[in-house]
């Protein structure tokens, strides 16, 4: 019998557990292996990999889905072993990214919109068939005093309900991730700025999604936090933020969602746990808050292992410090002090 997408969902999320973002494209991992000095090649990706999968404290405790480049989702772990088998193993989901990426719009300058839905049912089939069992779309808003456009907006967000149906239609989640960047250039945008444009891409993208038929149980919404950009000079602080975001989630997010799951965008890994811990204190929501950070899980991790093997067990502590910290945060439990305790 094939699950229910809303159970799938519900166990991604649910008590504390948050997702780890692994689905880095060659080329970004070229941009993280280049930081710390290692080459860009398929053993070095591989191994990399498995040092996170088998965190066990992390795995076990504090992730519980674990997003995959599709180069990961059918690589073996040095014994042999399925990297999706390991993952289950430790009770954790595994999914994958299934955009092939945002293509610059041709009449829109300075947007894009993410590509990908052409023969996309059969890459499903052909996922779900290797373990797959959930998936992830991201679209990427750019902001400035006059981007998005509506037009911009409009496109993302219809091909993210497309993207959607499908994994439905395949047993699969669907991860909806509409990115407002953070870090882009210009990233001179205030607080005021990113709330405007993150209220009106989530109005949009829930329209489309309940147009197209999505069922929001079944789906698993990866949204910024609004943030001012990082280069902006008026910075704010966690309860700022967590008012922001969250005045913005509860106009635009139906209660029916089954989780919300937050990037990362470019935080530092504390900005990215104490703003998530601050939306999660003493605030009665309907959706668990959870993370599904790629940097800000990993930084401390990749720079500690360096592609040495002699520094697996320094990179796996650093991990699993960032899981059960950003867990503790997904249940607003988490204190400065216990990052050094
Ligand atoms: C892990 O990075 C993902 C993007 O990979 P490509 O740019 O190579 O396609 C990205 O979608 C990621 O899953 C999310 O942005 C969350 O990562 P951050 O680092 O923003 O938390």
């Amino acid at each position: 019998m094939s699950e229910r997408v809303e159970d799938i969902a519900e166990a991604m999320v649910q008590n504390g557990q948050g997702i780890l973002a692994a689905d880095e494209s060659t080329g970004t991992v070229k941009k993280r292996f280049d930081s710390i000095g290692v080459d860009n090649t398929e053993e070095n990706r591989q191994a990399y990999r498995e040092l996170l999968f088998r965190t066990a404290d992390a795995m076990n405790n504090s992730i519980g889905g674990v997003i995959l480049f599709e180069e990961t989702l059918f690589q073996k772990a040095a014994d042999g072993t399925p990297f999706v088998d390991l993952i289950r193993k430790a009770g954790a989901v595994p999914g994958i990214k299934v955009d092939m990426g945002a293509k610059s719009m041709p009449l829109l300058a300075g947007e894009t919109v993410t590509e990908g839905l052409d023969g996309l049912r059969e890459r499903l089939a052909k996922y779900y068939e290797a373990g797959a069992r959930f998936a992830k779309w991201r679209a990427v808003i750019a902001i400035d005093d006059v981007r998005p456009t509506v037009g911009g907006i409009k496109a993302n967000a219809h091909a993210l309900a497309r993207y959607a149906a499908l994994c439905q239609e395949a047993g699969i989640v669907p991860i909806v991730e509409p990115e407002v960047q953070m870090d882009a250039d210009p990233a001179t945008h205030t607080i005021e700025r990113c709330h405007e444009v993150t209220d009106a891409v989530l109005h949009t993208v829930f329209n489309e999604l309940h147009q197209q038929n999505v069922k929001l149980e079944g789906m698993v919404l990866k949204p910024n936090m609004v943030v001012p950009g990082s280069k902006c000079v008026t910075q704010c602080p966690p309860e700022v933020v967590a008012h922001h975001t969250l005045s913005v989630l509860r106009r635009a997010v139906p209660a029916a969602v089954a989780g919300i799951a937050f990037l990362s965008g470019g935080q530092s890994e504390l900005e990215a746990t104490a703003n998530l811990n601050a939306m999660n204190s003493g605030k009665n929501l309907p959706w668990p808050l959870t993370f599904s950070y790629g940097r800000a899980l990993q930084a401390s991790a990749l720079s500690a292992w360096g592609g040495a093997a002699g520094n697996v067990g320094a990179a796996q502590a650093a991990f699993t410090q960032r899981a059960k910290m950003n867990s503790l945060a997904a249940k607003g439990e988490w204190k400065e002090e216990l990052e050094t305790a």
